[in-house]
């Protein structure tokens, strides 16, 4: 009773797209801040919350197969980081043909600070084998899957949640990939991943794997309905390849969307943020095609989160504006004007549109 309470509590704020498993997205307003505050973050989970007996095993192909506690966890070198988490899946309803899938809107999208231990460092403990190739993650949860698999061999009454890195990825200092135990200076709540979850900066959310049970090096590429079935985008014309880095993308979170705004000068602002980041530019439009006008965009805070950026409207002219924002990012990826459809719904970036009525 007590923990259903909780899970009430934690989830008031959110605008529920489903009651079981429990997905939802985050207000606009969490878009506002730096931080997103814990009951603000979007939650997706593909089963209920799971038990979790507070332990993580480490196996597979290593020398020294290790089993820890979240106290051994908080005895090893701790970092905190601040991290832009989306689903892949975030955007899906403007997808056109509709794909399947979690109808998301626009705001499963947050960004929370992240403390934890260094993946590579635990897995130095574990000591992977030289025939590495892979590392698999599995979480505590799994049951029946409320979507269709992609995979024929996909048992749908028991699935367990897994997913992979490479093992070059997984063992890389530089990657900063953590083992979270702590979301904006508290423990993890049931909802995103608690005792503990992966947290892989610069990737869609997905890699993020909550309720962290096992890691597994292996020997050959994994094969699983998480990995290789559902969160591939499946392009109609071309080879199909793995959902993985964050796509660039820009949000105006002032003026709301249908606002309207007296005559005057009016500060735009908004949130860029990419996985091939940083942003290095957004530019406003304030009518159609073309006209685009350079905004100020603030430098990265952190490496792995979202960038503010604003630009000042000269909004003297009465009547319907139609606004939108478009970022590049270092590797110099831009926004698409149109959605890249694929037949799940993935990684839709295109330029979102909003109307604002100046008075
Ligand atoms: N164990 C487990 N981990 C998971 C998932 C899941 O269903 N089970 N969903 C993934 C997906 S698709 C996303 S978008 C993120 C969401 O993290 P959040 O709920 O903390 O926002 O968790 C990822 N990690
Ligand atoms: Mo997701």
């Amino acid at each position: 009773m007590a923990v259903a309470d909780d899970l009430e509590r934690a989830r008031a704020a959110l605008r529920m797209i489903n009651p079981a498993p429990y997905n939802a997205e985050a207000p606009p307003e969490a878009l506002a801040g730096d931080i997103t505050p814990v009951q603000l973050h979007y939650v997706r989970s593909n089963f209920a919350v799971p038990v979790h007996d507070g332990t993580l095993e480490i196996g597979g192909a290593v020398a020294h197969p290790i089993r820890l506690t979240l106290d051994d966890l908080r005895a090893m070198p701790a970092v905190e980081r601040a991290v832009t988490l989306e689903c892949a899946g975030n955007g899906r309803l403007e997808m056109r043909p509709l794909p399947i899938g979690e109808p998301w809107g626009d705001y499963a999208v947050s960004t929370a600070r992240w403390r934890g231990a260094l993946l590579h460092e635990v897995l130095e403990h574990a000591q992977p084998a030289a025939d590495g190739v892979e590392v698999r993650f599995e979480g505590a949860d799994h049951g029946s899957y409320h979507l269709q698999p992609v995979l024929p061999e996909t048992n749908k009454d028991d699935l367990t949640f897994a997913r992979s890195l490479a093992l070059d990825h997984a063992s890389d200092p530089e990657a900063e990939i953590l083992i979270a135990y702590e979301m904006n200076g508290e423990p993890l709540i049931p909802d995103h991943g608690a005792p503990f979850r992966l947290i892989v900066p610069h990737w869609y959310a997905v890699a993020s794997v909550k309720w962290l049970r096992r890691i597994d090096v292996l020997t050959e590429p994994f094969v699983g309905e998480f990995q290789t079935g559902h969160y591939m985008y499946e392009w109609p014309d071309r080879p199909h390849e793995r959902v993985d880095l964050m796509r660039v993308r820009a949000r105006i979170t002032d003026p709301a969307p249908g606002a309207t705004i007296a005559a005057g000068t009016y500060t735009v602002r908004g949130k860029a943020w990419s996985g091939t980041g940083p942003v290095t530019q957004v530019d406003l439009s304030l009518a159609g095609e073309g006209d685009w006008h350079p905004a100020s965009l603030e430098p990265p805070k952190g490496p792995y989160q979202w960038q503010d950026w604003a630009f000042e409207w000269d909004a003297t002219d009465i009547g319907r504006h139609s606004l939108r924002a478009r970022a590049t990012d270092a590797a110099g990826n831009l926004q698409p004007d149109v959605p890249p459809w694929n037949r799940l719904g993935y990684g839709n970036n295109a330029i979102e549109v909003s109307y604002v009525d100046v008075r």
